[in-house]
């Protein structure tokens, strides 16, 4: 019988998002400017522009993309840092490995921020929020800088989140209190609605996205082309935008070490669909296709075994070629056990996602 596919549970996103990123950093290697206002950018006299500004020169209502020398109007006090991007990118880097201490699925959304899906996390007792805490700690003592994280079920929801309660907040929308969430949610905090698509929202008497379902989509689109349909779903919280990984995985397997070595090949054999279930879900989760799960026959795939005797002998066979199904890890398991012959204590199945097949199986994950 071909395995059923097993429901989607609710996804658990994390958006996190470094406050006012560059200042941060700036004010971290000089600890004298803290407190002070300041702003990150091109120099006055040049023409330049305010990259960003720290939380006390945004009460002076400055903001990224304002020319400094109005900044300047507006705080003759006002600090202007030069720009070193190389220095924000190493921290970038430090921060995104804290990321994925928690979840491989962390998609970098630009040098601050990043989507993480921890749905199948076992990080912190599968706690969304305590992993967004656990993060927000993490990158407080060890980047010394703050870190802003919104918890949702999409990535829309996520991202509004994490600028509710900017700098240094966490806000978590649970799926139940979503839906009011978005109602009163004024159209300008929208990801992608800007000054001039608010102002004609605006005139239509639309304020909220409560206001936003009462348009038909067909209007929207008529305004506002694709972003219509967009903003059609966007204002219903739908967003089935996946989360994906900069990183590509190269391998996703599963193991099992038994509490009793598996005396032979038979007993091997009858621990495989353990492995294949498991596996069944990693491969759900990362949307790769094999047998029995899509109508479409999955491309081929390279699967491998991994046995370790109970001597800790360690032996791997792999073939590239394969229909993923629990029928090749069985075949895998022959040429593996002829190797030792000897009681087994642990066994894993997996496959390889370096384009080695005619079709890489790691399409879905990056297409
Ligand atoms: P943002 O995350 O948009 O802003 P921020 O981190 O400075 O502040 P916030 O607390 O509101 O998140 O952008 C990250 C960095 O990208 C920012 O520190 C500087 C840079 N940037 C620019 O260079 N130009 C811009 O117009 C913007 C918006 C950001
Ligand atoms: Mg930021």
């Amino acid at each position: 019988m071909a395995p059923a596919a097993s429901p989607i549970p609710q996804r658990k996103i994390i958006h996190l998002d470094c406050d006012c990123f560059f200042a941060a950093v700036e004010m971290r290697d000089t600890p004298a400017l803290a407190g002070k206002p300041l702003v990150v950018g091109g120099r006055p006299n040049r023409r330049g522009v305010v990259a960003t500004a720290n939380y006390e020169a945004r009460q002076f209502g400055i903001k990224s993309a304002m020319p400094v020398a109005r900044a300047l109007r507006l705080c003759p006090q006002l600090i202007v840092v030069p720009t070193n991007i190389e220095r924000y990118r190493k921290v970038s880097l430090a921060i995104r490995d804290i990321f994925r201490l928690y979840t491989d699925l962390v998609e970098p959304a630009s040098l601050d921020e990043a989507y993480l899906d921890v749905t199948h996390s076992k990080c912190c007792h599968g706690s969304a929020t305590w992993v967004a805490e656990a993060i927000r700690a993490k990158v407080r003592t060890e980047i010394r800088i703050t870190i802003s994280a919104g918890v949702a079920a999409n990535k829309f929801l996520a991202k509004v989140a994490s600028g509710w309660r900017k700098p240094n907040g966490l806000t978590v929308i649970s799926p139940d209190k979503a839906d009011a969430f978005i109602r009163a949610l004024p159209v300008e905090k929208i990801p992608g609605v800007g000054r001039v698509t608010a102002g004609k929202l605006h005139a239509f008497d639309v304020k909220t996205a409560g206001d936003l379902r009462q348009i038909p989509q067909a209007r929207l689109v008529e305004q506002f082309g694709r972003f219509g349909t967009r903003l059609s779903e966007l204002c219903r919280g739908e967003d089935e935008r996946p989360v994906r990984p900069s990183r590509p995985l190269k391998s996703i397997s599963v193991e099992h070490t038994f509490s009793q070595d598996l005396p032979d090949q038979d007993a091997c054999r009858r621990a495989l669909p353990m492995l294949w279930d498991k596996l069944t879900k990693c491969l759900d989760r990362h949307h790769i296709a094999y047998v029995g799960h899509t109508q479409a026959a999955p491309p081929a795939a390279k699967c491998f075994i991994k046995v370790r005797f109970h001597d800790f002998a360690t032996t791997t066979l792999e073939r590239a070629g394969q229909r993923l199904e629990l029928a090749c890890f069985e075949r895998l398991l022959e040429g593996a056990w002829l190797r030792g012959q000897k009681p087994i204590r642990l066994l894993g199945i997996g496959i390889r996602l370096e384009a080695h097949t005619q079709e890489p199986v790691s399409l879905d994950l990056f297409g």
